[in-house]
């Protein structure tokens, strides 16, 4: 793996790899278990963006819970021919994956990292369509999935999925952001209006997601008193978390909407892989494709998550 001069693998027994990444402008970490980013924090005011449970699992048997989970190719539960699936596990595969150095380039402006997973193509991901193409292997699949981390005085996360077959596909996911807001009762999200969904049950269903009956108006003032779970039907690009001191911008690109996610006190308390007082220092902003987008041969789409 060749690596630059502002990066560093951390490899310990029974723990996921890690990338230090520190240059002029911030410090960060990527988890290759996963090319999962777990910290950012800007030189400038050394505050850290990201947050990353006490209990996370970090021994690459479960997918790291904070940081920003890559969810691919599909968001939320697995659905098939419009119907939940539930042997797939939800947001995809490749946050469970190891992923690989493509490329780390330091220059003037920051670091570049580049990562691929091991495997674009598995169950649950239909992307031979009809048959395969003349030519195109069995079992290899017609999309490649790349992953762009750029460090300097801001995060930019870009996931470019592009299909290198013959046949279409459809594809869906996140850039599943954990924000670090030390409390979520000061806590206000600014730059969304519109339409949400309230905790749908099934993402893909686009009859649901549709329905004005399932939907709800973003309120002015967007703050969190109780469990939150919204799929915004918005692709509002830039967003600001302000919190009681300091404010997190996040500008999206490439989505189709926005999920806004605190799991709030019980569900905090279920989850072994969060503290039980987790919600109060976390809100997930994710930049989502929860309609799916349609790739046809030699086309792709970014994904885009910037953070200052
Ligand atoms: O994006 C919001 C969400 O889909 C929630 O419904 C919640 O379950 C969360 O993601 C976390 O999912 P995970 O599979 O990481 O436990």
């Amino acid at each position: 793996m060749q690596l630059s001069k502002n990066v560093e693998l951390r490899s310990a027994k029974n723990q996921v790899d890690v990338l230090i990444i520190d240059n002029d402008f911030s410090e960060a970490q990527i988890s290759l278990y996963g090319g999962h980013v777990l910290s950012f924090a800007p030189k400038s005011d050394n505050r850290e963006r990201l947050w990353v449970s006490e209990c996370a699992v970090l021994d690459g048997t479960k997918a790291i819970r904070g940081g920003v989970p890559i969810c691919w190719p599909w968001f939320g539960e697995h659905v098939s021919n419009g119907h939940p699936s539930v042997k797939r596990q939800a947001h995809g595969y490749v946050r469970t994956q190891q992923w690989q150095v493509v490329e780390c380039v330091d220059s003037d402006i920051g670091t570049v990292v580049t990562l691929k997973p091991e495997a674009a193509v598995n169950p649950g991901f239909d992307s031979l369509g009809e048959g395969e193409a003349e030519g195109e292997a069995e079992g290899e699949g017609n999309v490649d999935l790349q992953l762009t981390v750029s460090i300097g005085n801001v995060l930019a996360v870009e996931l470019t999925t592009k299909n290198v077959g013959a046949t279409p596909f459809e594809f869906g996911g996140a850039l599943h952001s954990y924000f670090n807001i030390e409390d979520i009762s000061q806590t206000q999200l600014h730059g969304l209006s519109g339409d949400y969904l309230d905790k749908a049950p099934s993402f893909i269903d686009k009859s649901s997601v549709g329905a004005s009956s399932g939907l709800q108006v973003t309120p002015e003032t967007y703050i969190f008193e109780k469990e939150t779970d919204n799929i915004h039907l918005s692709v509002e690009r830039r967003l600001s978390i302000r919190a009681a001191n300091f404010s997190i911008d996040v500008e999206s690109q490439g989505h189709d909407s926005i999920v806004v996610w605190n799991p709030w006190i019980e569900k905090s308390a279920a989850m072994a892989d969060m503290q039980d007082d987790g919600y109060q220092s976390m809100l997930c902003v994710e930049a989502a494709i929860t309609q799916g987008v349609t790739l046809a041969p030699n086309e792709q789409h970014t994904l885009t998550q910037i953070i200052r």
